[in-house]
């Protein structure tokens, strides 16, 4: 079998890439390690930067986001006790657009069915070789027989657990990696979210976070210790740690209801030293890890499927490999100042464990600088909001 370009993972790097490349004319085939079903339906990210907007929408799967995309002109910050709200359009002139990830990859299956794009589920790839000639090939197990895809390019778009990585030379595989010692529970419920922006909470009892799906569909979540489970938590006791959380206002509006999904997620910071080697290419998640307090995760991996089809489409339509050589650092530069904001915001909002009173006063002296000072908002309100590629 033959292809132009190889994408390891059917997440949202490797499906929109797909969609781009197919819609040039350039062939490509997606290998996923799950079916359908198990990638159609994993809840993750929530909000959407103007950058990940516009690229679904020059990707002609924007219909529905349209239609049910909720744009947020503003996020409210909490210290536990009041709030205050950070204007987008009016400090970065532009708003996020809340649209759960979960849909997003459905639209984008929906339309590569409609382009009859080769998608191969229960398919992991387990081998990657000759990225550094012209001609690489991969590996993927399916019904237990190993397979041999031939290509010109090979894209790990196989998110933190993948293979992808794993085949760069030794000597360029070197990691820049924090783990944070807390996760998130997160849980989704069919309730009315309490507020009509989000609400980044920092209280003295820990960080807590109220997002949203729709307007009959919230998405909470807590700090909780890192690795906990959680079947350890009834909804009851998510409820109670939420509420005494969020500042009293708020809390007495929360409206409760069983969870329809529970999970906990590590809060990890993860950069790989490069993006690419040869002709094997790392984007999103393979290549990238940020903590989810600056909702940055999903929209890198967007930016790097931008700079990647640049790439790619720069090659096949020009002969041109000048982007290819420029891809891991534009890529690189952009993740790094999402990291550093990501970072920021996850260390003000979150007391570690054990904290010491002075940690305690530093954080709410950086709150209450970004409470006070408008040239502050405005850097945070360019962040959060996406910075431009
Ligand atoms: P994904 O989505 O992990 O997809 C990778 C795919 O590769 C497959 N795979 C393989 N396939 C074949 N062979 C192999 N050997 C394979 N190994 C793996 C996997 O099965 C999978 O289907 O990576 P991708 O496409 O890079 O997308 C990244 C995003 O999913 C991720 O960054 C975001 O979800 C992060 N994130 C958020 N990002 C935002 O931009 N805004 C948010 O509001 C936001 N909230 C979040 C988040 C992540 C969270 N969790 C779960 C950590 C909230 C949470 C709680
Ligand atoms: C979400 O809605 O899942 C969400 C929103 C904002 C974040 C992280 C997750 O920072």
């Amino acid at each position: 079998m033959k292809t132009q370009v190889a994408i390891i993972g059917g997440g949202p790097a490797g499906l929109l890439l797909c969609r781009k490349l197919m819609r040039l004319g350039i062939s490509a085939v997606i290998l996923e390690r799950h079916s359908r079903e198990h990638v159609t339906s994993r809840i993750r990210a929530g909000v959407l930067e103007a950058g990940t907007v516009r690229q679904l929408h020059d990707a002609g799967v924007a219909q529905r986001l349209e239609k049910e995309g909720l744009e947020h002109s503003g996020v409210c910050l909490s210290d536990g006790r009041s709030a205050f709200r950070v204007n987008f359009r009016k400090l970065a002139g532009k708003p996020v657009t809340v649209y759960g990830q979960t849909e997003i990859t459905r639209d984008l299956y929906d339309a590569l069915d409609n382009d009859g794009a080769d998608i191969r589920h229960r398919c992991p790839v387990v081998e990657i070789n000759n990225t550094d000639t012209t001609r690489p090939n991969l590996r993927y197990l399916a019904n237990g027989r190993q397979h041999v895809i031939n290509c010109d390019f090979v894209v790990a778009c196989d998110g933190y657990h993948g293979v992808g990585r794993k085949f760069l030379p030794e000597h360029r595989k070197r990691d820049f990696e924090h783990c944070f010692p807390y996760g998130w529970l997160g849980i989704l419920s069919e309730t009315p979210p309490i507020h009509g922006e989000l609400i980044y909470s920092r209280s003295k009892h820990g960080f807590a976070l109220a997002s949203m799906r729709s307007d009959q569909l919230s998405r909470y979540y807590i700090q909780v210790a890192a690795y906990e489970k959680p079947e350890n938590w009834s909804d009851e006791d998510f409820w109670t740690e939420f509420r005494r959380r969020l500042p009293p206002a708020d809390a007495e509006r929360l409206q409760t209801g069983p969870s329809i999904e529970k999970s906990v997620a590590v809060l990890r910071a993860f950069v790989c030293r490069t993006l690419r080697h040869g002709r094997l290419f790392l984007c999103g998640d393979a290549g990238h890890i940020v903590p989810p307090t600056g909702a940055k995760g999903l929209n890198l991996a967007a930016s790097d499927v931008h700079y990647a089809y640049n790439a790619l489409s720069d090659y096949y339509l020009n002969g041109n490999t000048d982007a290819i050589e420029a891809y891991s650092g534009l890529a690189l530069g952009r993740v790094w100042l999402a990291m550093r904001f990501s970072w920021w915001m996850t260390n003000m909002l979150h007391p570690e464990p054990e904290q010491s009173s002075f940690a305690n006063q530093l954080q709410e002296a950086e709150f209450d600088q970004l409470r006070k000072l408008r040239s502050m908002q405005k850097v945070f309100a360019r962040n959060y909001t996406g910075l431009p590629y």
